[in-house]
């Protein structure tokens, strides 16, 4: 090579390598302390990369001196289709158009009279659709983690001085700490992970639990990186297991860095100043002759008149929030979603959400809260039905009535008014799933003994160890999806919010006692986990138990007698498929229950075989049988 030519080439080298090294987001103390009137300058882009073959996004640039600045991105077939800014110019909306699927590196230019600034910004290939994506349904068995409160698998990252010993501060459960403890989820018999939202908190004293976000796009340190929740998924996937992620699109934290500068005047549903406060009244969203007062306060309120309400019905709003959804999904070939506070969100934001993710992931679920005892209003925000001209597309909402119904029913404790349940005792089930006509699919429903923002089952006044085996037995057998809170499995008890939220024992340094082993658990929390595990592995091996319909033959005050098959309309006989006989007595002496089998799905079975809880006598002579159960016991009969 000639040397002019060598001089040259260099020279070209220096000015790119030069050029490339001012391509990157500046700190923030470096932005906000830029002189006003300055040169542009970025510390932030929301979100930090995106991927080719999706929609193209729109991106979301912090920083000073922003405004009116003219954008550019070099990168072939990328262009910038618009701008908008925030007034302050600490804000830049810059929409994008992807012309091709190529991954590829951007640098993105922003120009004013003042200087120009750059930033790096990478479109990626998107994982393959095996990779993850998969959906829950009633074929799984979902465990809430509090990731906080799970495990420790890296002390690294938990908080010094410790928090241990402050009830709402942070104890140091990470990412980590649940996928050291897979297996223990495993051989229980769980298949999908739900945890608590991990999007960063900025070290919050008290926001351990995930529902104060302050950055959207960040991991919370304390629980660990991106790339251990990747590691987690990856771990979760190979063993056939789903990763469920919790998703927050009603409101930010109050720290949150919106909270005080917000990117548009309307980002929020009002200001820190003037704000309407959040009511609970689910109703005045069903109710056609409610105000639109009554419907704005669940809506727009600010939930515990403190969480800012982000207003979905700005379009720009909206579409970072969709796109937020996104980036965690395709990030960590998550399955599932968990959608927290459902109906303090306007359905309109939910159906483009949903219609966003049926195109780019087609098998992902979503369960949303919905928390309330009446299937009346539960039902109401269930997708595959327009009400007011719009389907939110939820996959299904949670069994929150029958959440309430079990715990009438077996603490014999008053039902909590406002739902369809009458009775303190077994029947209060059949009340609830009397009401099942009102969803489309209530097979999908999730239903639960409690989760962290309920007390403990075993505390409520009154509920014994029995009482817990037979709550843990109907989980596992009527319809729908079970959902356990970590720790019910080993009788962890505890009183309201923080006090149900204790460490898994043998999950933090310190602990006194494993329970993640059968030899560091005591002798009470065997008996409860070894059931649990019996129940799920049972379910696991008798499909009717996970798909199959539901009949219930007999309830009164204490029994309540059901049987789960592929299909009610086939009696026992040569072809038919299992039937799955369920008995549980809640009286504290035996019951002997007799059952007419003529125009019932058991019609022509003849043999009971009592598989779990088998000490049961049974007696089956022509279209009768009688079942003898003892006190305090679920037994679980095939029918032939
Ligand atoms: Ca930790
Ligand atoms: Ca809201």
């Amino acid at each position: 090579m000639p040397q002019y030519w060598r001089a040259i080439t260099l020279g070209w080298l220096a000015a790119a390598l030069c050029a490339a090294a001012s391509a990157q987001l500046q700190p923030e103390s470096a932005c906000t302390a830029a002189p006003a009137g300055g040169a542009p300058c970025i510390y932030q882009v929301d979100p930090p990369n995106w991927w080719t073959d999706m929609p193209s996004p729109m991106l979301l640039l912090y920083g000073r001196n922003l405004k009116d600045a003219r954008v550019a991105v070099r990168g072939e077939g990328v262009s910038v289709t618009k701008t908008q800014f925030s007034a302050n110019g600490h804000y830049a909306f810059v929409w994008l158009k992807d012309a091709d699927s190529r991954a590829r590196a951007l640098r993105i230019r922003v120009e004013t009279d003042s200087g120009s600034a750059e930033i790096p910004f990478r479109l990626e290939h998107r994982r393959p659709a095996s990779d993850g994506f998969q959906g829950f349904s009633d074929k799984d068995v979902m465990y809430l983690i509090m990731t906080d409160r799970f495990a420790d698998g890296d002390l690294a990252n938990d908080p010094h001085p410790s928090q241990l010993d402050l009830p709402r501060g942070w104890h140091g459960g990470d990412f980590r700490g649940i996928q050291k403890h897979l297996d223990y989820l495993d051989q229980l018999g769980v298949t999908t992970v739900w945890m608590t939202p991990v999007y960063d908190q900025d070290g919050g004293q008290q926001d351990y639990h995930g529902y104060s976000a302050t950055d959207m796009y960040q991991t919370d340190p304390h629980f660990g990186t991106l790339a251990d929740l990747r590691d987690l998924a990856d771990a979760l996937h190979r063993r056939g297991m789903k990763l469920v992620l919790d998703t927050v699109p009603n409101h930010v934290g109050a720290a949150h860095p919106w909270a005080t500068d917000p990117p548009m005047p309307d980002w929020f549903h009002g200001t820190r100043t003037d704000h309407l406060m959040a009511t609970y009244e689910f109703q005045n969203l069903i109710d056609p002759h409610a105000t639109w007062a009554q419907r704005l306060g669940v809506t727009e309120g600010w939930f515990a008149n403190v969480l800012p309400d982000l207003n979905q019905e700005n379009p720009e709003v909206s579409q970072y929030l969709i796109q937020n959804v996104i980036w965690w999904i395709e990030s960590t070939g998550a399955d599932g979603l968990r959608y927290d506070t459902f109906p303090y969100v306007g359905r309109a934001f939910w159906q483009s959400l949903d219609g966003e993710l049926k195109t780019l992931y087609p098998r992902l679920t979503e369960v949303g809260e919905i928390f309330h005892p009446n299937p009346v209003i539960t039902s109401f925000f269930a997708g595959g039905v327009s009400h007011g001209g719009i389907d939110t597309g939820l996959w299904t909402p949670f069994d929150f009535p029958m959440y309430f119904a079990l715990r009438a029913a077996l603490s014999h404790h008053d039902p909590v008014a406002g739902g369809p349940v009458r009775h303190d005792d077994m029947r209060a089930l059949e009340e609830v799933l009397s009401e099942d006509w009102l969803y489309p699919h209530p097979e999908r429903l999730p239903i639960f003994l409690g989760n962290h923002d309920t007390m403990r089952f075993l505390s409520q006044p009154g509920v014994t160890v029995a009482d817990l085996k037979l709550a843990f037995a109907l989980l596992a057998t009527l319809r729908g999806m079970p959902q356990i809170y970590y720790g019910d499995e080993i009788a962890m008890r505890g009183g309201d919010d923080p006090d149900n939220r204790h460490d898994f024992p043998g999950g933090f340094p310190g602990a006194t006692q494993n329970a993640f082993t059968a030899a560091g658990r005591t002798p009470e929390q065997n008996e409860v986990h070894d059931w649990v595990a019996q129940l799920l592995h049972y379910r696991r091996d008798h499909p009717a138990l996970e798909t199959g319909e539901q009949q219930d033959l007999l309830y009164d005050a204490t029994a309540f007698v059901f049987v789960r098959t592929a299909d009610l309309k086939q009696g026992c006989g040569s072809g038919s498929g299992e039937h799955e006989l369920v008995a549980v007595n809640d009286a504290g002496q035996p019951r002997t229950l007799t059952l007419d089998l003529e125009r019932t799905a058991l019609t022509g079975c003849t043999e009971f075989r009592g598989e779990i809880g088998s000490t049961a006598v049974t007696n089956a002579a022509g279209s009768q049988v009688t079942l003898t159960i003892p006190a305090k016991q679920a037994v679980i009969f095939q029918a032939q």
